[in-house]
């Protein structure tokens, strides 16, 4: 099941964005979705399109993102015209370096100093209706996390009753943009406002009915396999031991200042945190591998509930940001893979600007899960 909204495509657009320094065309584009929509519209057997989505307003955000973060989201781009910014969106010009704010203590509330406060990079355009479109994908997202608790709740009996295997789990996919994992508590980055994949991960910890194995809490260990490292989902579960967060991803690109190995989680979270950087040169085969010896090494041990990935699918060999030599053929066998871990999952959408082949890349990881 595919959760999706036509928000995702008719909201915010930003016109263009900077690359080492030259002005170019916004590659987190409406197109994005439209290619893999129209993908998966021409596959009927294997995926079923549903364009309802629930409200679950403002208090699961608020779990994830600082209040003061999303109230900037929301009015950012009116305080940014009426201070004569470009149409295009707001964009930083200043943004508070480590090496200022060891003597720095001011937080002026002037429109240029928040957009440097509250973002990391120059990707992360706000337009006039950025607030309301991550709104519509966390929102998007917390559907298809609802639905995935019903369909594991399903799940799980029809194993006791024997009539289904562990072997087949049931998977969602949640078709959003723009992405989350860059997102930290209280900073947009790398095309990403809200984190979808913490939003839903942090409401399926609170709900109250929802019970582990263990009387606890719903376990959950997300996957992370977009080429750049998810340092937004990184920091805001970094001191807590649920869920666990792996990544794989690039070891010599953007967001360049995490995603090493050495970051591990911290207090409760010590160890609960797995980065693997690749280089370039990671193919099919040295993908999958170190995917399997992933999931066989701290997956499986972790014991989860639930899985949730952050499907980015710029790891493809043609993506015109990104570096690895994934092929079309690789993304069955990365779904496969995860499939085999035999839980309930929720993949969520992430990177990925080929757009010729989006709707392949994609529908092969998740073709690969159905098996
Ligand atoms: N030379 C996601 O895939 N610009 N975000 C990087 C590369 C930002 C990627 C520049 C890339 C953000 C969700
Ligand atoms: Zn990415």
């Amino acid at each position: 099941k595919v959760f999706t909204s036509t928000l995702c495509t008719t909201l915010h657009t930003p016109q263009y964005e900077f690359l080492s320094g030259a002005q170019t065309h916004y590659y987190e584009s409406p197109e994005r979705l439209e290619a893999i929509l129209q993908y998966l519209t021409s596959n009927p057997d294997s995926f079923e399109i549903m364009e309802h989505v629930e409200d679950f307003g403002y208090e699961p955000i608020k779990r994830v993102h600082k209040q003061d973060f999303l109230e900037y989201l929301k009015t950012a781009y009116e305080e940014w015209i009426k201070e004569g910014g470009h149409p295009n969106g707001v964009l930083p010009a200043t943004i508070p370096h480590f090496k200022l704010a060891r003597l720095g203590k001011l937080r002026p509330s002037n429109i240029l100093a928040k957009s440097g406060e509250f973002c990391f990079d120059l990707s992360a355009v706000i337009t006039k209706d950025t607030f309301k479109a991550a709104w519509n994908a966390a929102q998007v997202t917390l559907t298809a996390t609802k639905d995935l608790v019903r369909i594991s709740d399903e799940f799980e009996k029809s194993v006791a009753a024997g009539t289904v295997s562990r072997e087949n789990p049931p998977g969602l996919y949640a078709l959003v943009r723009p992405p989350g994992h860059h997102a930290q508590s209280d900073v947009c980055g790398g095309y990403c406002f809200m984190n979808n994949v913490a939003i839903a991960t942090q409401w399926l910890i609170d709900q109250p009915d929802l019970k582990g194995k263990d009387g606890g809490p719903k376990k959950i260990a997300i996957l992370d396999i977009d080429f750049h490292h998810g340092n937004g989902t990184q920091e805001i579960f970094y001191t807590v031991s649920n869920p666990l967060y792996t990544s794989l991803h690039s070891n010599e690109d953007y967001p360049y200042f995490s995603g090493s190995d050495l970051e591990k989680g911290e207090g409760e979270g010590l160890g609960f945190n797995i980065n693997i950087p690749l280089p370039h040169t990671t193919t099919d085969d040295d993908y999958v591998e170190t995917l399997e010896k992933l999931i066989k090494d701290h997956v499986i041990p972790y014991q989860a509930d639930y899985i949730i990935v952050s499907l980015g699918v710029d790891t493809f060999k043609d993506d015109p940001i990104a570096g690895f030599l994934v092929t079309s053929e690789g993304y069955p066998r990365i779904g496969n893979a995860i499939r085999k871990i035999g839980l309930p999952t929720l993949f969520v959408q992430e990177g990925g600007y080929c757009i010729e082949k989006l709707g392949i890349n994609v529908g092969g990881i998740l073709k690969g899960y159905l098996g």
